[in-house]
């Protein structure tokens, strides 16, 4: 593929964490870096392990394909690879590649000397998934307790996680988690049509500027955030939902947090229990 215009002028050396310029360099459209080699080889090595463990298993429906933690006999221990050990060693590729390839965008930041708000949304990404696989199981006392890699298999994994606290719904850090999802998407929903309908006009018609944009807000709802502000808001509500989602199965299970309490819906007893505690109700 051709070079765009413009890519030559930003194809400039330096920037990199690891390896001065020894991997310092393009292939077609993509920069390289230690960080491109590192998350090809981590999500190379993690690929071929999910198709070992299908091979082993004779499983060759996509739908169904699921490698297992290892069961809760082994605790934090490594598991043999037929009993987990895979899970483990794939868990291990997939944080490799996620944390390379949140490398390699920081590497790309500093070579344009831009500032790293992509990398560090990213790590929100990331964290949602440790906080699945490794935090939660961590405090919990074993790897079992980590979700399986498997089309159906981890829908089920959620279903019956979701189930056991009797209903999830009621984690007040899951609603909040929730209602940053929709906020996020109501905001793009608001921002993409605003942006459309004001810089994409009909042939023969002039594209609107910020002004309109700002007009419209203020005539609509009394108010614009700007169009600066929009990607501000857009950016904290995403990140939230995400942190709030981690935040929301970290506190699902952990003895500390949950000694006897299984189940969400009675979390909310301590407000009727708050009462009884102040001596004003039953
Ligand atoms: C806005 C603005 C934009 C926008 C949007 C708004 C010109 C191009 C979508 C409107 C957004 C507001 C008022 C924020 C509402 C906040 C919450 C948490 C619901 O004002 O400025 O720029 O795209």
């Amino acid at each position: 593929m051709a070079l765009l215009s413009f890519e030559k002028k930003y194809r400039v050396p330096g920037g990199t964490l690891i390896g001065r310029d020894l991997f310092d360099f393009w292939v077609g459209p993509f920069y390289v870096g230690f960080f491109g080699v590192s998350t090809i080889f981590f999500a190379a090595l993690g690929s071929i392990m999910i198709f070992w463990g299908a091979a082993q298993q004779g499983v060759w429906n996509p739908w169904l394909i699921s490698i297992e933690p290892p069961p809760l006999e082994y605790g934090l221990k490594m598991a043999p690879m037929n009993d987990g050990g895979l899970w483990q060693v794939i868990t291990l590729c997939a944080i490799g590649a996620f944390g390379s390839w949140m490398l390699r965008q920081v590497e790309i930041t500093r070579k344009l000397g831009m500032d790293y708000h992509i990398p560090f949304a990213f790590s929100f990404a990331i964290f949602a998934y440790v906080s699945l696989v490794v935090i939660r199981p961590v405090l919990m006392g074993a790897w079992a307790h980590g979700f399986p890699y498997g089309i159906f298999s981890h829908l089920d994994w959620v279903s019956y996680t979701g189930y056991q606290y009797g209903n999830f719904h009621y984690n007040p850090i899951h609603m909040l988690a929730i209602a940053c999802f929709f906020t996020t998407t109501m905001l793009l929903a608001l921002h993409g049509s605003l942006i459309l309908s004001a810089a994409n006009p009909e042939k023969g018609e002039d594209a609107k500027t910020p002004d309109h944009e700002d007009t419209y807000f203020r005539d609509f709802i009394g108010y614009s955030i700007g169009t600066l502000g929009i990607h501000r808001i857009g950016l904290f509500v995403a990140l939230s939902a995400g942190w709030w989602s981690g935040i929301c199965i970290i506190i699902s299970g952990p003895s500390w947090l949950m000694p006897d309490g299984e189940s969400w819906i009675e979390w909310w007893d301590w407000w009727p229990n708050f009462f009884t505690f102040a001596s004003i109700g039953g």
